[in-house]
This record gives C-alpha cells, structure tokens and sequence, in this order.
C-alpha cells in the first residue's frame, strides 16, 4: 500500500541525494555517497523521520531508487543525478532494443536533435514499452521511442545500467529513434 507521508519523503530523498546535498549541508564523495546519520539528522528537521523509517523507505521504494553501502552507515541515489558523480555504473551490452518515453510536444525537438541528458547526466532508458510509457506520462500526453541499441551499441555507443534497472546513456541521434 503506498503511503503519502513515505513518498513525500522520499521525493525530498532524491531531491538531496540526486540534485542539491548542499541544500540541506550535506556532504556527498565523489561516487555519490552522503552519510546516512548527517541524511537522518538533516531530513528529520523537515519530516518526522528515523533510520527506521529511511530504512523503509530504501527497501520498499518502488523503482529501487536508493541503495546502503555494506555496513549501512553511507547511501546513495543509484541514478538519476544532475551533479557530477560516479556511481560506479555498469557498463553492459544492451538489448537490441531500448525505448524511451516522452511528452508528444518535445517530439520535434527530439526529432531534429536526438535526446539529449538536459539536467540530468544521461538520457533514461527503459527495458519496455509499459515502463517507459509511465516514465513520459509524468511530462504530459505521452509516446514512446524505439532506439536501435543494437545499432547504437555497434557504432561504439556505450550504455550503463543502473542498479535498479535504468538504462543510461550519453545521447542517442536521430537516426536511431523510431516512434511507437
Ligand atoms: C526530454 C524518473 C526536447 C526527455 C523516470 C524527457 C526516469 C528532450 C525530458 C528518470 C530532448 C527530460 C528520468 C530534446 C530529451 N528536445 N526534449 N532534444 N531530449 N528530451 O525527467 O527520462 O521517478 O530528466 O524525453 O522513471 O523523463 O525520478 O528524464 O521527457 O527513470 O526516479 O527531456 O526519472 O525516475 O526529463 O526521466 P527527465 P526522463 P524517478
């Protein structure tokens, strides 16, 4: 059962742990790791929270977004972060094919441009169709493109998977989208 009061807390979770640790004075390594007592003390002025309740939250978000380090004392955002970090991500061969959900009003931009990270450090993609038609659905009327990975992949373009599951990659041109 989802419960609001988690995922508002969540939301400021990724807020910090993707974007602006400095906001709430945190300090953030280089491969993107925030202490998780220094995390705790700084959200609880905002929130009713505890280890227990971040714990929760780490182990029941739905899209896997955070993970601990072994001993739990550290965390980190797996993906999605617009600072300069190095989540030590994977880099795999992909599927032969990718695909990646949008709003319909960024289509001609895409389509003259490609995709492009914008705030974020690498274009999101997903494994399947359903997934990505959510992941659009947040900007507005949603589609879908198809990217030839395999194409992509041949051509030397390298793709990393995240921890939970999003593909991640620089760019894709054109030429490698084809619409739903
Ligand atoms: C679009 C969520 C115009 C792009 C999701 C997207 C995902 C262009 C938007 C993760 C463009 C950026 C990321 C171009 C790309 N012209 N628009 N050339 N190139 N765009 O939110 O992929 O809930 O930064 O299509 O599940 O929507 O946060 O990326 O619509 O995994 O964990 O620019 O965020 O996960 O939007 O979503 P975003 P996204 P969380």
């Amino acid at each position: 059962m989802p419960d609001p009061r988690l995922d508002a807390i969540s939301r400021h979770l990724s807020y910090l742990l993707r974007h602006h640790p400095e906001a709430a004075g945190l300090h953030m390594d280089e491969h993107g790791w925030v202490r998780v007592d220094e995390l705790v003390a700084a959200v609880a002025q905002k929130h009713s929270f505890d280890q227990t309740t971040l714990e929760r939250i780490v182990a029941t978000d739905k899209k896997g977004r955070y993970s601990f380090n072994e001993d739990r004392t550290l965390i980190r955002a797996n993906q999605g972060h617009s600072i300069p970090v190095d989540v030590e991500l994977a880099c795999v061969t992909p599927p032969d094919r990718l695909f990646h959900g949008t709003a319909t009003r960024f289509a001609e931009s895409i389509e003259r441009q490609g995709l492009l990270p914008q705030n974020r450090l690498y274009v999101h993609l997903s494994p399947d169709p359903e997934t990505a038609m959510v992941v659009g659905a947040r900007h507005g009327k949603p589609m879908v493109y198809v990217v030839d990975a395999k194409a992509m992949s041949a051509a030397g373009h390298r793709f990393f998977l995240s921890v939970n599951g999003v593909w991640l990659v620089k760019t894709v041109p054109p030429e490698y989208l084809t619409r739903m």
